[in-house]
């Protein structure tokens, strides 16, 4: 059972993705191969809530840093275990998922973070920690404008990643979320090439000279999905939620989220 944290900069989909995670589990008719439990408080709410996220968008907060946050310790953390049934002949995969809700502000500002910050240090440590396999990154910006700033982040990270000895034994899945979004859509088969490769090169080329291959793969996902198998239309609408404009989903018989557990298998090593 492997050890896994989910990062990304602000509005990268992360709080969506979770709860569609345990959401998408219970949704009748999906289908569904896999079993995922709340283990801790926080998260039993998040679960608690997932359907209002996921049907009206009332997400969770967003946290921002100086609500009187000083340490990790005041920021949510959930934690689940998936149990999945990946077919008659493969054994069941077991995997702890381990979320700390860090304002995504958090993650872009490692770039300039400095020894003073120490919950930059803490956010870090805590994803890179020994006992952690893996993590699950998720970036929501395709336009070509965003490749300079991704890139700087990942230079940085793979810094971290270094001085804390994790550079050749840390997987990272690399993940371009909301891809039920038309312009992308096409490129979710082979995100890699057709995403990374043609809107975010400079991200895409220090990642890969970084990490070892066998260490680093690319993903395209999407929590809302699209309306069907010959209509990729996405299965999403805006809405007003809590927290301003959000997404919801624009037909719950229809959903069919892509590609929501593949990376954490693939993270998992399984
Ligand atoms: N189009 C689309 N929007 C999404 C998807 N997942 C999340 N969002 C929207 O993206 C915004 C940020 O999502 P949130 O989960 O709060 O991001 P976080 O800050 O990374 O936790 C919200 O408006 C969501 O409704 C998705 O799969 N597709
Ligand atoms: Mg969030």
């Amino acid at each position: 059972m492997g050890n896994i944290c989910i990062i990304g900069p602000r509005a990268s989909g992360k709080t969506t993705y979770l709860a569609g995670l345990s959401y998408f589990a219970e949704a009748k008719g999906s289908g569904r191969n896999y079993t995922i439990t709340p283990v801790n408080e926080d998260s039993k709410e998040l679960t608690i809530n997932a359907e209002n996220t996921i049907l009206q968008g009332l997400s969770v907060e967003p946290t921002r840093l100086g609500d009187g946050i000083q340490t990790v310790d005041d920021l949510p953390y959930y934690s689940f275990v998936i149990e999945a049934n990946r077919g008659l002949f493969k054994p069941k995969t077991s995997i702890q998922l381990n979320v700390r809700d860090y304002p995504g502000e958090v993650f872009e500002q490692i770039i300039n973070a400095n020894e003073e910050d120490s919950i930059h240090e803490e956010f870090i440590d805590e994803c890179l920690m020994s006992d952690v396999d893996g993590g699950l990154l998720l970036f929501t910006e395709w336009e070509s404008s965003s490749d300079r700033f991704y890139s700087q982040l990942m230079a940085r990270f793979l810094e971290m990643l270094d001085e804390r000895g994790r550079l050749h034994n840390y997987r990272l899945a690399v993940a371009m979320s909301k891809c039920e979004r038309g312009e992308i859509w096409p490129g979710r088969l082979d995100p890699e090439i057709d995403l990374f490769g043609v809107y975010l090169k400079k991200t895409l080329n220090i990642l890969k000279r970084g990490l070892p291959p066998k260490n680093l793969r690319f993903f395209a996902m999407s929590t809302f999905g699209v309306l069907g198998k010959y209509n990729p239309r996405p299965n999403r609408v805006n809405a007003f939620g809590s927290d301003g404009r959000a997404s919801i989903l624009r037909d719950p018989p229809c959903w069919n989220p892509y590609n929501l557990l593949e990376p954490l298998y693939w993270l998992n090593g399984s």
